[in-house]
Protein backbone atom coordinates (compact mmCIF):
# COMPACT_ATOMS: atom_id res chain seq x y z
CA UNK A 1 0.00 0.00 0.00
CA UNK A 2 0.95 3.26 0.08
CA UNK A 3 1.07 5.99 3.00
CA UNK A 4 2.08 9.44 3.14
CA UNK A 5 4.95 9.93 5.39
CA UNK A 6 7.64 12.66 6.49
CA UNK A 7 11.21 11.36 5.29
CA UNK A 8 13.99 12.54 6.99
CA UNK A 9 16.97 12.11 3.77
CA UNK A 10 20.03 13.21 5.84
CA UNK A 11 21.28 14.56 9.20
CA UNK A 12 20.15 18.29 9.65
CA UNK A 13 18.28 18.58 6.72
CA UNK A 14 14.24 19.39 7.35
CA UNK A 15 11.67 16.85 7.04
CA UNK A 16 10.03 16.36 2.82
CA UNK A 17 6.88 14.85 2.78
CA UNK A 18 6.18 11.48 0.39
CA UNK A 19 4.30 8.88 -0.60
CA UNK A 20 6.08 5.84 0.64
CA UNK A 21 5.37 2.42 -0.54
CA UNK A 22 4.84 -0.05 3.09
CA UNK A 23 4.78 -4.16 2.83
CA UNK A 24 2.16 -5.81 4.67
CA UNK A 25 2.38 -7.09 7.76
CA UNK A 26 4.57 -10.47 7.95
CA UNK A 27 3.81 -12.91 10.70
CA UNK A 28 3.95 -11.75 14.66
CA UNK A 29 3.44 -8.02 12.62
CA UNK A 30 0.44 -5.65 12.89
CA UNK A 31 -0.18 -2.83 10.53
CA UNK A 32 -1.57 0.39 12.42
CA UNK A 33 -3.11 3.81 11.43
CA UNK A 34 -1.58 6.29 12.62
CA UNK A 35 -4.05 9.01 13.97
CA UNK A 36 -1.21 11.62 16.41
CA UNK A 37 2.16 11.75 17.09
CA UNK A 38 3.87 14.04 18.92
CA UNK A 39 7.54 15.43 18.48
CA UNK A 40 10.28 14.88 20.76
CA UNK A 41 13.38 15.88 21.40
CA UNK A 42 14.76 13.02 20.68
CA UNK A 43 12.95 13.16 16.78
CA UNK A 44 15.43 16.29 17.46
CA UNK A 45 18.17 15.03 18.43
CA UNK A 46 18.34 12.05 15.93
CA UNK A 47 17.65 14.41 12.85
CA UNK A 48 20.24 17.21 13.89
CA UNK A 49 22.75 14.51 13.40
CA UNK A 50 23.87 14.54 17.08
CA UNK A 51 22.77 11.15 17.49
CA UNK A 52 25.27 8.45 16.98
CA UNK A 53 22.95 5.81 16.25
CA UNK A 54 21.28 7.83 13.76
CA UNK A 55 20.82 6.28 10.46
CA UNK A 56 19.04 7.82 7.48
CA UNK A 57 17.29 8.14 5.21
CA UNK A 58 14.50 6.99 8.10
CA UNK A 59 10.57 8.13 9.06
CA UNK A 60 11.28 9.43 12.38
CA UNK A 61 9.14 9.55 14.92
CA UNK A 62 7.81 7.49 18.21
CA UNK A 63 5.22 9.71 20.17
CA UNK A 64 2.19 7.65 18.64
CA UNK A 65 -1.22 6.47 18.87
CA UNK A 66 -3.59 4.64 16.30
CA UNK A 67 -5.92 1.99 15.20
CA UNK A 68 -5.03 -1.79 13.77
CA UNK A 69 -5.97 -2.22 10.59
CA UNK A 70 -4.91 -5.46 9.74
CA UNK A 71 -2.75 -8.46 11.43
CA UNK A 72 -0.02 -10.93 9.96
CA UNK A 73 -0.11 -14.43 10.68
CA UNK A 74 0.53 -15.85 14.12
CA UNK A 75 -0.29 -12.60 15.68
CA UNK A 76 -2.45 -13.76 18.93
CA UNK A 77 -3.31 -10.68 21.25
CA UNK A 78 -4.06 -7.79 18.82
CA UNK A 79 -6.95 -7.54 15.97
CA UNK A 80 -8.57 -4.99 13.40
CA UNK A 81 -9.84 -1.82 14.85
CA UNK A 82 -7.85 -2.31 18.35
CA UNK A 83 -6.58 1.24 19.66
CA UNK A 84 -2.92 1.02 20.60
CA UNK A 85 0.23 2.87 20.85
CA UNK A 86 3.51 1.67 19.56
CA UNK A 87 6.77 1.29 21.64
CA UNK A 88 9.95 2.14 21.17
CA UNK A 89 11.08 0.12 24.18
CA UNK A 90 9.17 -3.26 23.74
CA UNK A 91 7.60 -6.42 26.45
CA UNK A 92 7.79 -9.31 24.89
CA UNK A 93 7.33 -11.26 28.85
CA UNK A 94 9.76 -13.99 27.16
CA UNK A 95 13.54 -12.39 26.85
CA UNK A 96 16.08 -12.74 29.42
CA UNK A 97 15.66 -8.80 30.48
CA UNK A 98 11.54 -9.46 30.83
CA UNK A 99 11.92 -12.38 32.69
CA UNK A 100 14.36 -10.86 35.29
CA UNK A 101 11.39 -8.44 36.22
CA UNK A 102 14.77 -6.57 37.09
CA UNK A 103 14.59 -4.03 34.19
CA UNK A 104 12.24 -2.86 31.19
CA UNK A 105 14.95 -2.57 28.74
CA UNK A 106 13.58 -6.23 26.40
CA UNK A 107 16.00 -7.08 24.19
CA UNK A 108 13.74 -9.74 21.96
CA UNK A 109 14.03 -7.14 18.78
CA UNK A 110 16.87 -4.64 19.81
CA UNK A 111 19.26 -5.86 17.22
CA UNK A 112 17.11 -5.25 14.07
CA UNK A 113 15.38 -2.27 16.06
CA UNK A 114 18.83 -0.34 16.28
CA UNK A 115 19.68 -0.95 12.48
CA UNK A 116 16.36 0.77 11.46
CA UNK A 117 15.08 -3.08 10.50
CA UNK A 118 12.11 -5.11 11.43
CA UNK A 119 12.82 -8.72 13.11
CA UNK A 120 13.45 -10.48 9.88
CA UNK A 121 16.08 -7.34 8.93
CA UNK A 122 14.69 -5.72 6.41
CA UNK A 123 12.58 -2.49 5.84
CA UNK A 124 8.70 -2.38 5.18
CA UNK A 125 9.05 1.02 3.84
CA UNK A 126 10.32 2.12 0.33
CA UNK A 127 10.36 4.75 -2.30
CA UNK A 128 10.88 3.73 -5.74
CA UNK A 129 12.88 0.64 -4.58
CA UNK A 130 15.21 2.46 -2.52
CA UNK A 131 14.58 1.01 1.24
CA UNK A 132 13.60 3.81 3.84
CA UNK A 133 14.69 2.87 7.61
CA UNK A 134 12.21 2.61 10.36
CA UNK A 135 13.52 4.33 13.68
CA UNK A 136 13.19 3.39 17.52
CA UNK A 137 10.72 0.27 15.76
CA UNK A 138 7.82 2.75 15.72
CA UNK A 139 8.23 5.54 12.72
CA UNK A 140 4.97 7.43 13.69
CA UNK A 141 5.92 10.62 11.22
CA UNK A 142 3.84 8.02 8.65
CA UNK A 143 0.26 7.77 8.47
CA UNK A 144 0.73 3.77 8.53
CA UNK A 145 3.86 1.70 9.86
CA UNK A 146 3.90 -2.18 10.47
CA UNK A 147 5.04 -2.99 14.24
CA UNK A 148 5.70 -5.89 16.02
CA UNK A 149 3.40 -7.34 17.72
CA UNK A 150 5.44 -7.04 20.97
CA UNK A 151 5.89 -3.36 20.65
CA UNK A 152 2.47 -2.47 20.77
CA UNK A 153 0.04 -1.67 23.95
CA UNK A 154 -2.92 -1.92 23.13
CA UNK A 155 -5.62 1.19 25.14
CA UNK A 156 -8.91 1.67 25.28
CA UNK A 157 -11.24 2.80 22.57
CA UNK A 158 -12.62 5.98 24.26
CA UNK A 159 -9.26 7.48 24.42
CA UNK A 160 -8.01 11.17 22.02
CA UNK A 161 -5.79 10.20 20.03
CA UNK A 162 -4.21 13.62 19.88
CA UNK A 163 -3.30 13.69 24.04
CA UNK A 164 -2.68 9.84 24.43
CA UNK A 165 -0.23 9.64 21.79
CA UNK A 166 1.96 11.72 24.16
CA UNK A 167 2.11 8.58 26.63
CA UNK A 168 4.05 6.67 23.91
CA UNK A 169 7.44 8.48 25.47
CA UNK A 170 7.04 12.05 27.69
CA UNK A 171 4.36 11.71 30.15
CA UNK A 172 5.44 7.51 30.55
CA UNK A 173 9.20 8.61 30.98
CA UNK A 174 8.43 11.15 32.95
CA UNK A 175 5.79 10.00 35.30
CA UNK A 176 7.51 6.24 35.26
CA UNK A 177 10.75 7.43 36.32
CA UNK A 178 9.42 8.76 39.47
CA UNK A 179 6.87 6.13 39.86
CA UNK A 180 8.55 2.96 38.64
CA UNK A 181 12.59 4.05 38.63
CA UNK A 182 12.80 5.82 42.11
CA UNK A 183 9.93 4.88 43.61
CA UNK A 184 9.88 8.44 45.57
CA UNK A 185 7.58 8.29 48.57
CA UNK A 186 4.99 10.67 49.86
CA UNK A 187 7.12 13.47 51.98
CA UNK A 188 10.34 13.93 49.71
CA UNK A 189 11.96 16.28 48.73
CA UNK A 190 12.65 16.21 44.72
CA UNK A 191 14.86 18.48 42.43
CA UNK A 192 13.77 18.61 38.37
CA UNK A 193 16.67 19.72 35.67
CA UNK A 194 15.01 20.80 32.88
CA UNK A 195 11.14 21.60 32.75
CA UNK A 196 10.42 20.54 28.96
CA UNK A 197 8.06 17.78 27.49
CA UNK A 198 9.94 15.15 29.90
CA UNK A 199 10.78 17.50 33.08
CA UNK A 200 7.00 18.59 33.36
CA UNK A 201 5.68 15.18 33.68
CA UNK A 202 8.36 14.35 36.67
CA UNK A 203 7.11 17.55 38.43
CA UNK A 204 3.61 15.86 37.91
CA UNK A 205 4.66 12.26 39.29
CA UNK A 206 6.32 13.95 42.30
CA UNK A 207 3.29 16.07 42.74
CA UNK A 208 0.92 12.58 42.57
CA UNK A 209 3.24 10.47 44.97
CA UNK A 210 2.78 13.27 47.54
CA UNK A 211 6.34 14.83 47.25
CA UNK A 212 6.86 17.56 49.95
CA UNK A 213 9.65 20.15 48.00
CA UNK A 214 9.41 20.32 44.18
CA UNK A 215 12.04 22.13 43.08
CA UNK A 216 12.55 22.75 38.96
CA UNK A 217 15.79 24.66 37.46
CA UNK A 218 15.58 25.65 34.05
CA UNK A 219 16.94 28.77 31.53
CA UNK A 220 13.53 29.83 30.39
CA UNK A 221 11.52 32.08 32.28
CA UNK A 222 8.69 31.30 30.73
CA UNK A 223 8.98 27.33 32.21
CA UNK A 224 7.95 28.50 35.85
CA UNK A 225 4.59 29.00 35.46
CA UNK A 226 3.61 25.93 33.75
CA UNK A 227 5.92 23.93 36.17
CA UNK A 228 3.69 25.70 39.06
CA UNK A 229 0.57 25.02 38.14
CA UNK A 230 2.07 20.88 37.87
CA UNK A 231 3.08 21.65 41.23
CA UNK A 232 6.51 22.77 41.40
CA UNK A 233 6.81 24.87 44.56
CA UNK A 234 10.48 26.78 44.60
CA UNK A 235 11.82 27.88 40.90
CA UNK A 236 15.63 28.06 40.71
CA UNK A 237 16.70 29.63 36.92
CA UNK A 238 20.28 29.34 36.97
CA UNK A 239 21.03 32.57 35.30
CA UNK A 240 19.71 34.25 38.23
CA UNK A 241 21.78 32.06 40.90
CA UNK A 242 25.39 31.99 41.58
CA UNK A 243 25.57 28.53 42.64
CA UNK A 244 22.65 25.85 42.12
CA UNK A 245 23.40 23.28 44.43
CA UNK A 246 24.25 25.26 47.41
CA UNK A 247 20.83 26.70 46.59
CA UNK A 248 19.06 23.36 46.58
CA UNK A 249 20.97 21.67 50.05
CA UNK A 250 19.81 25.56 51.09
CA UNK A 251 15.84 25.17 50.34
CA UNK A 252 16.35 21.37 51.62
CA UNK A 253 17.74 21.50 54.31
CA UNK A 254 20.51 19.23 53.85
CA UNK A 255 19.76 17.92 49.92
CA UNK A 256 17.48 16.43 48.00
CA UNK A 257 16.08 12.63 47.95
CA UNK A 258 15.81 12.61 44.81
CA UNK A 259 16.96 14.78 41.63
CA UNK A 260 16.39 14.02 37.75
CA UNK A 261 18.63 15.56 35.17
CA UNK A 262 16.03 16.12 31.86
CA UNK A 263 17.75 17.90 29.59
CA UNK A 264 20.92 15.92 28.51
CA UNK A 265 23.63 18.30 29.83
CA UNK A 266 26.74 16.63 31.63
CA UNK A 267 27.19 19.34 34.00
CA UNK A 268 23.90 19.26 34.89
CA UNK A 269 23.75 15.71 35.70
CA UNK A 270 26.81 15.80 37.84
CA UNK A 271 24.62 19.01 39.58
CA UNK A 272 21.77 16.83 40.00
CA UNK A 273 23.89 14.05 41.85
CA UNK A 274 25.93 16.74 43.88
CA UNK A 275 22.39 18.16 45.13
CA UNK A 276 21.10 15.15 46.73
CA UNK A 277 21.28 14.46 50.37
CA UNK A 278 24.69 13.08 51.78
CA UNK A 279 23.67 9.03 52.83
CA UNK A 280 21.01 8.69 50.99
CA UNK A 281 20.45 10.85 47.62
CA UNK A 282 19.30 9.33 44.50
CA UNK A 283 19.72 11.25 41.03
CA UNK A 284 18.23 9.47 37.91
CA UNK A 285 19.11 10.88 34.71
CA UNK A 286 17.00 10.77 31.99
CA UNK A 287 18.16 13.31 29.30
CA UNK A 288 20.28 11.71 26.40
CA UNK A 289 23.56 13.46 25.92
CA UNK A 290 25.26 14.02 22.92
CA UNK A 291 27.59 11.71 21.10
CA UNK A 292 30.76 10.35 23.01
CA UNK A 293 29.90 12.57 26.17
CA UNK A 294 31.49 11.44 29.75
CA UNK A 295 29.97 12.57 33.16
CA UNK A 296 32.35 12.91 36.19
CA UNK A 297 32.41 13.66 39.97
CA UNK A 298 34.40 12.95 42.78
CA UNK A 299 33.78 9.90 43.96
CA UNK A 300 33.72 10.66 47.66
CA UNK A 301 30.07 12.22 46.25
CA UNK A 302 28.87 8.05 45.97
CA UNK A 303 31.24 6.93 49.24
CA UNK A 304 29.20 9.46 51.13
CA UNK A 305 25.88 7.20 49.78
CA UNK A 306 24.61 9.31 46.93
CA UNK A 307 23.41 6.98 44.04
CA UNK A 308 23.60 7.21 39.96
CA UNK A 309 21.05 5.58 38.39
CA UNK A 310 19.48 6.08 34.76
CA UNK A 311 15.85 5.13 33.17
CA UNK A 312 14.58 4.64 30.21
CA UNK A 313 11.06 5.15 29.44
CA UNK A 314 10.80 5.90 32.92
CA UNK A 315 10.81 2.18 33.80
CA UNK A 316 7.66 1.29 32.17
CA UNK A 317 6.82 -2.20 30.76
CA UNK A 318 4.81 -0.70 27.72
CA UNK A 319 2.21 -3.33 27.02
CA UNK A 320 2.07 -3.65 30.81
CA UNK A 321 1.77 0.11 32.41
CA UNK A 322 1.23 2.31 29.37
CA UNK A 323 -2.89 0.62 29.00
CA UNK A 324 -2.92 1.85 32.78
CA UNK A 325 -1.32 5.37 32.18
CA UNK A 326 -4.14 6.21 29.81
CA UNK A 327 -6.42 4.88 32.21
CA UNK A 328 -5.45 7.65 34.85
CA UNK A 329 -5.67 10.01 32.32
CA UNK A 330 -9.13 9.14 31.44
CA UNK A 331 -9.86 9.63 35.20
CA UNK A 332 -8.48 12.34 35.52
CA UNK A 333 -5.79 11.66 37.89
CA UNK A 334 -3.06 12.93 35.25
CA UNK A 335 -3.15 16.49 33.02
CA UNK A 336 -1.92 16.22 29.77
CA UNK A 337 -4.40 18.79 27.64
CA UNK A 338 -2.41 22.11 29.27
CA UNK A 339 0.98 20.25 27.71
CA UNK A 340 0.41 19.75 24.54
CA UNK A 341 0.70 23.30 22.99
CA UNK A 342 -0.09 23.20 19.77
CA UNK A 343 -1.76 20.63 16.82
CA UNK A 344 -0.19 20.94 13.61
CA UNK A 345 -0.74 18.33 10.08
CA UNK A 346 1.72 16.24 9.10
CA UNK A 347 2.92 19.31 6.25
CA UNK A 348 3.55 21.81 9.05
CA UNK A 349 5.49 19.29 11.03
CA UNK A 350 9.32 21.24 10.64
CA UNK A 351 7.26 23.86 12.04
CA UNK A 352 6.95 21.72 15.25
CA UNK A 353 11.06 21.02 15.42
CA UNK A 354 11.35 25.10 15.07
CA UNK A 355 8.82 25.95 17.98
CA UNK A 356 10.66 23.49 19.97
CA UNK A 357 14.32 24.63 19.23
CA UNK A 358 13.05 28.12 20.39
CA UNK A 359 11.44 26.79 23.37
CA UNK A 360 7.94 27.86 22.53
CA UNK A 361 6.45 24.57 22.64
CA UNK A 362 5.95 21.78 25.26
CA UNK A 363 4.20 19.55 22.92
CA UNK A 364 3.58 19.84 19.41
CA UNK A 365 1.44 17.03 18.28
CA UNK A 366 1.06 16.49 14.03
CA UNK A 367 -2.80 14.60 13.59
CA UNK A 368 -2.90 12.82 10.37
P1 LIG B 1 12.74 19.84 25.97
O1 LIG B 1 13.56 20.51 24.95
O2 LIG B 1 11.25 19.90 25.88
O3 LIG B 1 13.14 20.37 27.44
C1 LIG B 1 14.43 20.65 27.86
C2 LIG B 1 14.35 21.77 28.89
O4 LIG B 1 15.66 21.94 29.43
C3 LIG B 1 13.92 23.12 28.33
O5 LIG B 1 12.88 23.66 29.11
C4 LIG B 1 15.18 23.98 28.40
O6 LIG B 1 14.92 25.35 28.63
C5 LIG B 1 15.91 23.34 29.57
N1 LIG B 1 17.35 23.56 29.59
C6 LIG B 1 18.21 23.48 28.54
N2 LIG B 1 19.47 23.71 28.96
C7 LIG B 1 19.40 23.93 30.29
C8 LIG B 1 20.37 24.22 31.28
N3 LIG B 1 21.68 24.32 30.99
N4 LIG B 1 19.96 24.41 32.56
C9 LIG B 1 18.63 24.30 32.87
N5 LIG B 1 17.68 24.03 31.96
C10 LIG B 1 18.06 23.83 30.70
O7 LIG B 1 13.21 18.32 25.98
P2 LIG B 1 12.39 17.04 26.51
O8 LIG B 1 11.51 16.51 25.42
O9 LIG B 1 11.83 17.35 27.83
O10 LIG B 1 13.60 15.98 26.64
C11 LIG B 1 14.58 16.14 27.63
C12 LIG B 1 15.67 15.09 27.49
O11 LIG B 1 15.16 13.78 27.74
C13 LIG B 1 16.29 15.01 26.09
O12 LIG B 1 17.67 14.78 26.24
C14 LIG B 1 15.62 13.79 25.48
O13 LIG B 1 16.39 13.20 24.45
C15 LIG B 1 15.55 12.91 26.71
N6 LIG B 1 14.60 11.79 26.67
C16 LIG B 1 14.95 10.70 27.37
C17 LIG B 1 14.08 9.61 27.43
C18 LIG B 1 14.43 8.41 28.24
O14 LIG B 1 13.71 7.42 28.16
N7 LIG B 1 15.49 8.44 29.04
C19 LIG B 1 12.86 9.66 26.75
C20 LIG B 1 12.54 10.82 26.05
C21 LIG B 1 13.41 11.89 26.01
O1 LIG C 1 17.86 -1.75 25.07
O2 LIG C 1 19.80 -1.05 24.54
C1 LIG C 1 18.59 -0.87 24.65
C2 LIG C 1 18.07 0.48 24.19
C3 LIG C 1 16.75 0.83 24.73
C4 LIG C 1 16.31 2.16 24.25
C5 LIG C 1 15.97 3.08 25.35
C6 LIG C 1 15.89 4.45 24.86
C7 LIG C 1 15.70 5.48 25.93
C8 LIG C 1 16.35 6.77 25.67
C9 LIG C 1 16.10 7.35 24.34
C10 LIG C 1 15.04 8.36 24.33
C11 LIG C 1 13.83 7.83 23.68
C12 LIG C 1 12.84 8.79 23.24
ZN1 LIG D 1 11.65 -9.03 26.30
Amino acid sequence: MKTKAAVAWKAGSPLTIEEVTLDGPRAGEVLVEVKATGICHTDYYTLSGADPEGLFPAILGHEGAGVVVDVGPGVTSLRKDDHVIPLYTPECRQCKFCLSRKTNLCQQIRGTQGRGLMPDATSRFSIDGQPILHYMGTSTFSNYIVVPEIALAKVRADAPFDKICYIGCGVTTGLGAVLFTAKVEAGANVVVFGLGGIGLNVIQGAKMVGADKIIGVDLNPEREAMARKFGMTHFINPKDTENVVDAIVQITDGGADYSFECVGNTKLMRQALECTHKGWGRSIIIGVAEAGAEISTRPFQLVTGRKWEGSAFGGARGRTDVPKIVDWYMDGKINIDDLITHHLTLEQINEGFDLMKRGESIRSVVVY
